[in-house]
């Protein structure tokens, strides 16, 4: 008997399954966001927004041609969207409002009440299922008149963006509690701004990439400030942003060259939009070396638009919370080239480094997005360490497939790998994660890539009018991992 139990204990305990618990009060959710998923882009008095435009102009800068014009027409089937929310028991449903929707000509002018209705009714219905709303009040469809005058480079945004949050707060604040101001400028002043490859397309890489995060930063602390002074007391949420950065490992570990570049990556991907918000104006580093390059080039002024110290003020401490996005990794290595190029300048420049990927991660549809799970565990823990313990909310995370299957074993891989980082990151590094958020509900319009990249837990058919949704196999691993709270992580 003894030597059994021996034996099991030597032979089989390795191989024995263990399931984890995640603590009581964390939270699962799912997220989408307005231009992704409603569809319904000039129905029911919505005005236009820059994805409206950019799409409709330029079609072929979208992978397949496509655009949200229609998407998963969620503007008409949001009853479907939530009992399948309720279905899996989520305890939150991350979101965005079209701010074209409720104030067509982006202005406060005119307000469409039916944009306004449509939200309060799902917010209704979220309500009567249990479900708590987390609200992005921004997630890229900026009005298009707001484009026309330079968008995220003009700082007069900062105060148009204010008057919006102010009206939103006013208009569902009773059902929401948990409100994002913007999501991932990193990802707008460089895809959108810098690289051409976002709306509105611009290529101005190295210079409005600083302005664009100057006036997003004025423009969080803005909204924060509004919910705070006029709004707080009454409704008592929570007010932060959603951040979002590749985990950068450096290539070689042994290298000072190497660990230098992949701290100066952090700090110039998130630390140019965290800094400012937990600790105080830009990273030293981001101001040495632009200040420094732009000298260097010939330019008057500084290409980063410098902070008053009213303004460091001013934005410092306007989060409740960390708000935070992580797909995927990069090895880093030091590019001593790239300090010697000048010209044209360039965000890339500025930081000095290359990016590379390592052979044995596995892909997924998207070229950038690879399965390198302890990249979350080590991003949250840089976090944590430069920001000083916030509580932290995973607001997206997720996989992609190319949509000709709805046996989606890679993304559950993906996904198991990945909360169980989270796990070990609460429970071994003590760091204060309080919710997990799925990027995302059910495939939807994925930007440049239109519907080639589908990032959902439930697939929807893009060909069939009623946009007819089929969980994948992901949907059911989820729900069970939301109902039981707990997480077999045995070999991840
Ligand atoms: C998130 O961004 C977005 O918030 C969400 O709307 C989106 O659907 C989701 O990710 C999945 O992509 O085309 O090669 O230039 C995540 C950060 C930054 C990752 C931009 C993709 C473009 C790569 N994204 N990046 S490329």
């Amino acid at each position: 008997m003894y030597l059994f139990i021996l034996f099991c204990v030597l032979f089989l305990g390795p191989h024995l399954v263990f399931s984890e618990t995640f603590p009581e009060y964390f939270k699962f959710a799912v997220s989408t966001s307005a231009y992704q998923v409603e569809g319904a882009w000039n129905l029911s008095g919505k005005g236009p927004s820059v994805w409206d435009w950019y799409t409709h102009t330029y079609p072929e800068k979208i992978a397949d041609g496509s655009n949200g014009d229609i998407a998963c027409d969620s503007y008409n089937k949001y009853e479907e969207d939530i009992s399948f929310l309720q279905d899996l028991g989520v305890d939150y449903y991350r979101m965005s409002i079209s701010w074209p929707r409720i104030f067509p000509s982006g202005y406060f002018n005119e307000i469409n009440l039916e944009g306004v209705e449509y939200y309060l009714n799902l917010f209704k219905l979220l309500k009567a299922a249990g479900i708590e709303p987390l609200v992005t009040l921004y997630h890229w469809d900026l009005p298009l008149v707001y484009h026309n005058m330079g968008g995220w480079t003009n700082p007069l945004l900062a105060d148009w963006f204010g008057e919006y949050a102010r009206r939103c707060y006013e208009l569902f604040g009773s059902y929401v509690k948990y409100w994002i101001t913007l999501n991932e400028p990193q990802t707008t002043c460089t895809n959108a701004y810098s690289y051409g490859t976002f709306a509105p397309g611009y290529s101005l890489n190295g210079v409005a990439t600083y302005i664009c995060a100057y006036v997003h930063l004025l423009a969080h602390a803005k909204a924060y400030h509004i919910y705070h002074d006029e709004f707080y007391a009454e409704q008592q949420g929570k007010v932060s942003i959603v951040l979002v950065t590749y985990w950068g490992e450096p290539n070689n570990s042994s290298s000072e060259a190497d660990v230098a570049a992949a701290k100066n990556f952090l700090q110039f991907s998130m630390g140019l939009l965290a800094h400012p918000i937990f600790i105080g104006n830009w990273p030293q580093v981001v101001i040495d070396e632009v200040d420094q390059k732009s000298e260097l080039q010939g330019y008057t002024r500084s290409r980063l638009p410098k902070f008053t110290d009213e303004q460091v003020a001013y934005i410092k401490g306007t989060a409740d919370f960390f708000g935070l996005n992580y797909y995927s990794t990069y090895m880093i290595s030091d590019n001593t080239n790239a300090a010697e190029i000048l010209y044209p300048p360039s965000y890339g420049t500025d930081i000095k480094i290359t990016l590379g990927l390592n052979s044995s991660w596995p892909n997924s549809a998207s070229s950038w997005l690879y399965n390198v799970p302890w990249g979350l565990r080590k991003l949250i823990n840089w976090v944590s360490n430069q920001y000083n313990k916030p509580e932290i909310i995973i607001t997206e995370n997720g996989y992609s497939d190319d949509g000709s299957s709805i046996d989606d074993a890679g993304r559950i891989h993906y996904l198991n790998g990945h909360m169980c980082e989270v796990l070990r990151a609460i429970s071994d590094d003590g760091c204060n994660v309080t919710g997990y958020t799925q990027w995302t509900m059910m495939d939807n319009f994925e930007w440049n890539a239109g519907y080639t990249e589908r990032f959902g837990l439930i697939h929807v058919d893009f060909g069939s009018d009623n946009r007819t949704r089929t969980p994948k196999s992901f949907y059911e691993w989820f729900k069970n991992v939301v109902k039981t709270n707990t997480i077999n992580c045995t070999g991840f």
